[in-house]
């Protein structure tokens, strides 16, 4: 179905290159003459997701929200690439439910590695006990069972994990 827009869903864990990943897919599908929107969960939590926490109740409702607006652009024709951790299987099965187009893209990354990475110094903070309830460190992340697609961000460049997802979509959306 042409006018349906696809949702593809980045889970993983902070630091993995959900957003990267993201932002480099979205570049590509512009090129393409596509309509392309990038809800991205750490950006939302400044806006209509602020005052949400990471309890698992927050973290519902912060997915909860995002699948909404991703389901409404959807069926207006518009693409859109979700970034959040989105870490219990139940979250994004609640979105897989309500959104036709659903695809779900694990960003897999060694929790080592995304630590070393520790691009906003996350990692340090949870593990020194400042931050409670960090993904991978004091909270779960439960990992895709069965997703579309998985992207190994450790091993893999980023522009052959925008091809993968590229070929996907021609496959299964014929872009
Ligand atoms: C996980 C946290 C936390 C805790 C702050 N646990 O990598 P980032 O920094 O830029 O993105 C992460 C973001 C997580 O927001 P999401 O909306 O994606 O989470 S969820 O889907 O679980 O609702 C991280 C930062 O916020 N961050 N505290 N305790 N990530």
């Amino acid at each position: 179905n042409n006018s349906q827009g696809a949702v593809l869903w980045f889970t993983g864990l902070s630091g993995a290159g959900k957003t990267t990943t993201a932002a480099a897919v979205e570049r590509q599908l512009r090129e393409r003459g596509r309509r392309v929107e990038l809800l991205d969960g750490d950006e939302l939590r400044a806006g209509i997701c602020k005052g949400l926490g990471f309890s698992m109740e927050d973290r519902f409702e912060n997915v909860t929200r995002i699948a909404y607006v991703a389901n409404l652009l959807a069926r207006n024709g518009v693409d859109v690439l979700v970034s959040a951790i989105s870490p219990y299987r139940a979250m994004r099965d609640y979105a897989r439910e309500r959104i036709p187009s659903f695809v779900e893209i694990y960003v897999d990354c060694p929790l080592h590695v995304c630590e070393q990475r520790d691009v906003k110094g996350l990692y340090a903070k949870a593990r020194a006990g400042e931050i409670g309830r960090f993904t991978g460190i004091s909270d779960p992340y439960e990992a895709p069972q069965d997703p579309q697609l998985t992207l190994n961000t450790a091993s893999v460049p980023l522009e052959e994990n925008v091809r993968t997802v590229l070929a996907y979509l021609d496959r299964k959306h014929r872009f």
